[in-house]
């Protein structure tokens, strides 16, 4: 995806961060934005929001991106923000297995009222995979991922990685997808070429062999 076009945008669409506290939604948004990683700042309260304009083939598209709390005394407050997005990040921590990510992927399906949301697994913090062990199970989160037909990616707020590459899918998807975003652009009928499916972003950095199996979630 390259920088904004002189042109106006001329499609707007919303993102939701979800995930529980901690997983390092915060960091992932800032270092998308900033470009820069900050560390040791406070939970979220409630929410923050950004705006990025994007241009993806020719046409500029503004992405309202809510980052929303995950401590629980927060959780009555999600399903506003979670409302009406065109896509879900659901955040868990690659290092972490306190994660509840089913949870988080039922609330996105519950509360978006849109059934065309692209769903996206993002598993954070991947640089911490070099000294800590996975504890995610391959196997689960490739099940999870069939079953929302959810793109994934893995991503470091500290190193850059992959968090481009996974807004520009997720953009790349949503145009292809999504009919209010493909109407807003002119494309009234059929798929574009995204389609839906699973897309690792690095396969040579997948999770540790099947049977490795730790207790991924919380339940
Ligand atoms: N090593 C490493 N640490 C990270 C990364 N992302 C976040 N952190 C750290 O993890 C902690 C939590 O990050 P936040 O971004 O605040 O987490 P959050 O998901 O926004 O938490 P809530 O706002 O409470 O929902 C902080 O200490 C961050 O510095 C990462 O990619 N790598
Ligand atoms: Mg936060």
């Amino acid at each position: 995806m390259t920088a904004p076009s002189g042109k106006g945008p001329n499609a707007d669409f919303k993102v939701v961060l979800l995930g529980d506290t901690a997983v390092g939604k915060t960091a992932l948004v800032e270092r998308y934005s900033s470009g820069k990683f900050l560390p040791d700042q406070p939970p979220t309260f409630g929410a923050s929001f950004f705006l990025k304009t994007l241009q993806y083939q020719g046409t500029s598209y503004r992405v309202g991106i809510w980052d929303t709390a995950g401590q629980e005394k927060f959780d009555c407050l999600s399903s506003f923000y979670t409302r009406g997005a065109a896509c879900g990040i659901v955040c868990y921590s690659l290092v972490d297995n306190r994660c509840k990510l089913d949870r988080w992927l039922e609330k996105l399906m519950n509360e978006s009222g849109d059934e065309h949301v692209t769903v996206v697994l993002c598993g954070t913090k991947s640089d911490l995979t070099a000294t800590q062990e996975r504890v995610w199970d391959a196997d689960l989160v490739r099940e999870y991922a069939t079953r929302y037909h959810a793109l994934h990616f893995e991503t470091s707020a500290v190193t850059g990685d992959h968090i481009e590459e996974m807004f520009d899918a997720a953009l790349a998807q949503m145009v292809a997808t999504h009919p209010q975003v493909r109407a807003a652009v002119g494309q009234t009928s059929g798929r574009g070429p995204a389609g839906t499916g699973v897309v690792l972003a690095d396969p040579g950095k997948q999770p540790g062999p099947a049977g490795h199996r730790s207790s991924p979630c919380c339940r």
